[in-house]
C-alpha cells in the first residue's frame, strides 16, 4: 500500500477546534474524521476513491448549514417561488463545482496535499450524475446554477433514475450501450427526506357524482420519496435544492401470504412495478409498454411535485386563500414532457381541494409557463393517448368547451381556425390530446430558446395563437453557466482574463468580457492566450491517448464536434469532409502536403440505442479514424478520432482544448444548441450554419470571426422539394467522398443504407432530407477559409480572443434573469 495513504495515519491527525473552519488543517481533520466515522469501505484504505467520498462528505458538511438556512429563509420570507420541472438534469460532477462556489479550492488542495493526495485526482474519482440525454438536460442544470447564484427563490424537480444515461463502449461492431449505475457506491450529495412522501395514483376509474360532476377514484398507488441535492450559488450563501423523486411501494403491498406460499415473484409484483418507474432515463418507447412507462414517469414527476408545492403553500402560512397561489408559485415546464402537470394541477385543486372548475383553471393558467425545445413539438407528442387517469376525466379537466366559447365570444373572426387550435382532435374512436395545443392554451407563456427558433414557432406552429394572444409567445435565448464552463473547467484561461480585466467579477457578470476586445491585438495577451490554449491541448492529447491509444499532435488544429449523434446535426457532413480532405492529401506531393494545415478532427457523442442510422455514423467515424490514422503518408497532416463516452466531464476536458468546433445542423432544425456557446466562451472559433443560437453568437462576436456556410432556414423547404423531385445536381466532390465509402475503403461493414439516405429517392432515406449534398460545397469552402486563417496565428489568436470577448450574452445568468422578470415574476431572496 502507498505509505502516505494509509488510513491508520489519519487517526493521528488532531481534531480541529472548529471542524467546519476553512483552514487546511481543519479541512484535513474533517476529512479524516469522515474516513473514520462515516466509513463506506474497510478501515485500512485511504486511496483516491476513499479520499473522494470523505472529501465530498466534508464539503457537504460545509454546504448543509447554508442549505438549511436558505430553506428556512425562503419559508420565512415567503416570496413567490419558481419550481422548474424537468424530466432531465445533466448535472455531471459536483465536487469541483461545490468547492469553487464556496471559494475554498486552495484550502482543499492544501488539505489533501497534507493527506498525500492531489485535489484534481480526487475530483476525477466522482461519477457523473447523468440524469439526462443532452442539451435539454444540461440546460436545466445550468439554469439551477444561475438561479442559486442570482439568489432567486427557486427549486428544481426531477426523477431519481437509478440508471441514468448509458455508458458508450466502442467495439468492432460500433457503439455498445452499457447500463451505468451512478448510485452503485451511493452519492455523497443526496439527502433522503423520509418525511417528504406523497402518494401518486395510476389507472383507476372515473366516478360520476349524483350532481353530474366526476371524480377520479381507485387505482394503483406508488409512493414518491424526496431526495434532495444541494445546488450552491457562486460566492453566495444561497444554496437551493434539486428535489428528485424516487418511487417506492409500501410494505402492505408486499404479499406475505403469497411469499410464504413460495410465489415469490407475484408476492413482490407491486414492488417491482413501482421500481420500474425510476429505473431508467427514457426507456425505449417503440412498444406500447414503453410508451406507457414514459407517461407514468412524467405523471409521477408532475403529481409528486405539485403535491409538494401545494403542501408548502399551505404550511408557509395557514388559512390562506387559494387565489394567492399564483402569486406564490410559478411552475416552469422544461419542454412538453411534464405537460401532465396541467390536468394534474386541475385535478388536485378540484378533487382534493374542492375548488370549482373556473377558479381551478384560473389558478392553473396563471402558474404555468413552458418552453419548447424542439421542432418535433406537435408530431410525436400528439400521438399520446391518455390511459392514466381516464380520458373522460381529462376532457373535463382541460375542458375545451371553455376555450371554444372564449374564442367565439371574443374573436369570431377565428371561427375557422378553431378545429386546428383545439386541444383534442375530433377523432371520436381514439381521441388524441395535442400536447402542444394543450400547452399553449393552458400556459400563460410559451417561449422558444433562441431568436430564430422563437420566430419560426410564431410564424409556423403557433401562428394562429399569436393573433389571439400576442404576448403569450416569447423568446428567451438559452445560456450556459460561466462557472462550470469557464471558471472551473479552464482555470488557466480564467486567470488570464482576470488579469487583463483587473477583476474576477466577470464570473457573475459575463458582459464584462467585452473589456477584452481592446486587447485583442496585444501581443502580450496573445502570447498568454496561446500558452493557455497549448496547455489545454496537451492535457487533452494525453486524455485522447489514454482512452483511444491514438497519439495526436498538439501543434495541429484541434477541430471538435461533440453532441448527440443525429442526422440533423450532420456528423455525416463532417466525416464526408474529412474523407474528402484525406483524398486530396493523398493526391498531393510531399512538398505540397507540407504547406497544408495539419488537423485533428475529433467527433464524440452518443446515439440513441434504437437509432440505426446514428449508430452507423458512429461506426463510420471509427472506421475512418482507423484507416486515416494508420496511413503514414497522411497521418501527420490528418487524424480522425472518435472520442468515446462523451459526457459532461469529458466536455470539460475537450472544450478548453478546442480551436475550431462544428455546429453544422441543417438550418432551422437546431432549436438553439448550447455547446456552441461553451466553445465560443473558451476562445474556440465556430464553423457553422445560420441555425439556432449560432445566429446570435455570430452577431455578438462579429461576422468576420465566424466561418459561415450553408443554406438558410427559409430556403430549406424549397431545396427539399427540389431534391425529392430529382432536380438537384450533386457536386462532384460530394460524389467522390461517398464513392470512396462505397468502394469498401473502410472495411466490410455495409454502409449502403447510410449512403442511400443521402441520395435522392432510394427506399431507405427521405431523399437527403438534411441537405448534406446541397451544403457540401459551401462547407468545403468554409473549411478552406479555416485552413487559411489558421496559418496566420496572430490573426487566429485575435479571433479567438474576440470570441471570448463577445460571449457575454450567453451566460445563463442573463437568461434566468429574463425568465425571472418577464415570465415568473419573482425577485431575489438573499440569505444573509
Ligand atoms: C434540445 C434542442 O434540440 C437544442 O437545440 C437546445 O439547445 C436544447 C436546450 O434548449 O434542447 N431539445 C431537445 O430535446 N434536446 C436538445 O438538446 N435533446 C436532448 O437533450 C437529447
Amino acid at each position: 500500500a502507498n505509505g502516505k495513504n494509509e488510513a491508520a495515519k489519519l487517526a493521528k491527525i488532531p481534531a480541529a477546534a472548529n471542524p467546519l473552519a476553512n483552514e487546511p488543517s481543519a479541512i484535513a481533520s474533517n476529512i479524516s474524521y469522515h474516513v473514520q466515522y462515516s466509513p463506506h469501505f474497510s478501515p485500512t484504505k485511504f486511496e483516491p476513491e476513499q479520499a473522494f467520498f470523505a472529501t465530498a462528505e466534508s464539503v457537504r458538511d460545509r454546504l448543509i448549514q447554508q442549505w438549511n438556512e436558505t430553506y428556512h429563509h425562503f419559508n420565512k420570507v415567503d416570496l413567490k417561488q419558481t419550481y422548474y420541472l424537468s424530466m432531465e438534469f445533466l448535472q455531471g460532477r459536483t465536487l469541483t463545482n461545490a468547492i469553487g462556489s464556496l471559494d475554498i479550492q486552495n484550502a482543499y488542495a492544501d488539505a489533501l496535499n497534507n493527506l498525500g493526495h492531489v485535489l484534481e485526482e480526487i475530483a476525477e474519482q466522482e461519477k457523473d450524475a447523468a440524469l439526462g440525454n443532452g442539451g435539454l438536460g444540461r440546460l436545466a442544470s445550468c439554469f439551477l446554477d444561475s438561479m442559486a447564484t442570482l439568489n432567486l427563490p427557486a427549486w428544481g424537480y426531477g426523477l431519481r433514475y437509478r440508471y441514468g444515461l448509458f455508458k458508450q463502449k466502442i467495439t468492432k461492431q460500433g457503439q455498445e450501450e452499457v447500463a451505468e449505475d451512478w448510485l452503485e457506491k451511493f452519492s455523497p450529495w443526496e439527502v433522503v427526506r423520509h418525511d417528504v412522501v406523497f402518494p401518486v395514483r395510476f389507472f383507476g376509474s372515473v366516478m360520476v357524482n349524483p350532481n353530474g360532476t366526476r371524480k377520479w377514484v381507485g387505482g394503483e398507488v406508488v409512493q414518491a420519496v424526496a431526495y434532495d441535492i444541494p445546488i450552491p450559488g457562486y460566492k453566495t450563501k444561497n444554496t437551493i435544492s434539486l428535489r428528485l423523486w424516487d418511487a417506492k411501494a409500501s410494505a402492505e403491498d408486499f404479499n406475505l401470504f403469497q411469499f410464504n406460499d413460495g410465489q415469490y415473484e407475484s408476492a413482490a409484483q407491486l414492488h417491482s412495478r413501482a421500481q420500474q418507474i425510476c429505473a431508467v432515463l427514457y426507456p425505449g418507447d417503440s412498444t406500447e409498454e414503453g410508451k406507457l412507462l414514459r407517461l407514468k414517469q412524467q405523471f409521477f414527476l408532475c403529481s409528486a411535485s405539485l403535491q409538494d408545492m401545494i403542501l408548502r403553500f399551505k404550511e408557509r402560512k395557514s388559512g390562506r386563500q387559494w387565489s394567492e397561489f399564483p402569486s406564490k408559485v410559478a411552475v416552469q415546464l422544461n419542454d412538453t414532457h411534464p405537460t401532465l402537470a396541467i390536468p394534474e394541477l386541475m385535478r388536485l385543486l378540484m378533487d382534493e381541494e374542492g375548488l370549482g372548475w373556473d377558479e381551478a383553471w384560473d389558478i392553473t393558467t396563471r402558474c404555468l409557463a413552458l418552453f419548447s425545445e424542439n421542432f418535433q413539438f406537435t408530431a410525436s407528442a400528439a400521438e399520446v393517448a391518455f390511459g392514466l387517469c381516464g380520458a373522460q376525466l381529462l376532457w373535463d379537466l382541460i375542458s375545451e368547451k371553455h376555450f371554444i366559447a372564449m374564442v367565439r365570444s371574443t374573436r369570431s373572426d377565428l371561427e375557422s381556425k378553431i378545429p386546428s387550435m383545439c386541444i383534442l382532435d375530433n377523432n371520436p374512436k381514439k381521441p388524441v390530446v395535442r400536447m402542444a395545443n394543450l400547452c399553449v392554451v393552458s400556459a400563460h407563456t410559451v417561449n422558444g430558446v433562441a431568436q430564430l427558433h422563437s420566430d419560426i414557432l410564431k410564424a409556423d406552429l403557433f401562428a394562429d395563437y399569436v393573433s389571439l394572444w400576442p404576448n403569450k409567445l416569447q423568446n428567451k435565448t438559452n445560456g450556459i453557466t460561466p462557472r462550470r464552463w469557464l471558471r472551473f473547467c479552464n482555470p488557466e484561461l480564467s486567470k488570464i482574463i482576470t488579469k487583463w480585466l483587473k477583476t474576477d467579477q466577470w464570473v457573475t457578470n459575463l458582459d464584462l468580457l467585452v473589456g477584452l476586445r481592446q486587447f485583442a491585438d496585444n501581443t502580450e495577451l496573445q502570447a498568454e492566450w496561446e500558452s493557455a490554449k497549448m496547455a489545454s491541448k496537451k492535457h487533452l492529447a494525453d486524455y485522447i491517448w489514454r482512452v483511444t491509444g491514438v497519439t495526436i499532435d498538439p501543434n495541429s488544429l484541434f477541430d471538435i464536434q461533440v453532441k448527440r449523434i443525429h442526422e440533423y446535426k450532420r456528423q455525416l457532413l463532417n466525416i464526408l469532409g474529412a474523407i474528402y480532405r484525406y483524398k486530396k492529401l493523398k493526391e498531393m506531393s510531399p512538398q505540397e502536403r507540407k504547406k497544408t494545415t495539419p488537423r485533428t478532427i475529433m467527433i464524440g457523442g452518443k446515439a440513441f440505442a434504437t437509432y440505426t442510422n446514428a449508430k452507423r455514423i458512429v461506426k463510420l467515424v471509427n472506421d475512418v479514424g482507423e484507416f486515416v490514422n494508420t496511413d503514414p503518408e497522411v497521418n501527420s497532416y490528418l487524424k480522425v478520432v472518435f472520442v468515446p463516452n462523451y459526457n459532461v466531464s469529458v466536455a470539460e476536458l475537450l472544450i478548453p482544448g478546442s480551436e475550431l468546433s462544428q455546429h453544422i445542423s441543417t438550418a432551422g432544425m437546431e432549436a438553439s444548441g448550447t455547446s456552441n456557446m461553451k466553445f465560443s466562451l473558451n476562445g474556440c472559433l465556430i464553423i457553422g450554419t445560420l441555425d439556432g443560437a449560432n445566429v446570435e453568437i455570430r452577431q455578438e462576436i462579429g461576422e468576420e470571426n465566424f466561418f459561415l456556410f450553408g443554406a438558410v432556414a427559409e430556403q430549406v423547404p424549397k431545396l427539399r422539394k427540389e431534391r425529392e423531385d430529382g432536380l438537384f445536381k450533386p457536386d462532384p466532390r460530394f460524389e467522390e467522398a461517398k464513392q470512396f465509402i462505397r468502394s469498401g475503403a473502410f472495411g466490410s461493414y455495409d454502409y449502403n443504407p447510410l449512403l442511400d439516405s443521402l441520395e435522392g429517392n432510394t427506399g431507405y432515406g427521405r431523399g437527403d432530407y438534411f441537405l448534406v449534398g446541397y451544403d457540401f460545397p459551401s462547407y468545403l469552402e468554409a473549411q478552406d477559409r479555416v485552413d487559411q486563417a489558421y496559418k496566420d496565428q496572430k490573426k487566429w489568436l485575435k479571433m479567438s480572443i474576440l470570441s471570448t470577448a463577445g460571449s457575454g450574452k450567453f451566460s445563463s445568468d442573463r437568461t434566468i434573469a429574463q425568465y425571472a422578470k418577464e415570465i415568473w415574476n419573482i425577485t431575489e431572496c438573499r440569505t444573509s
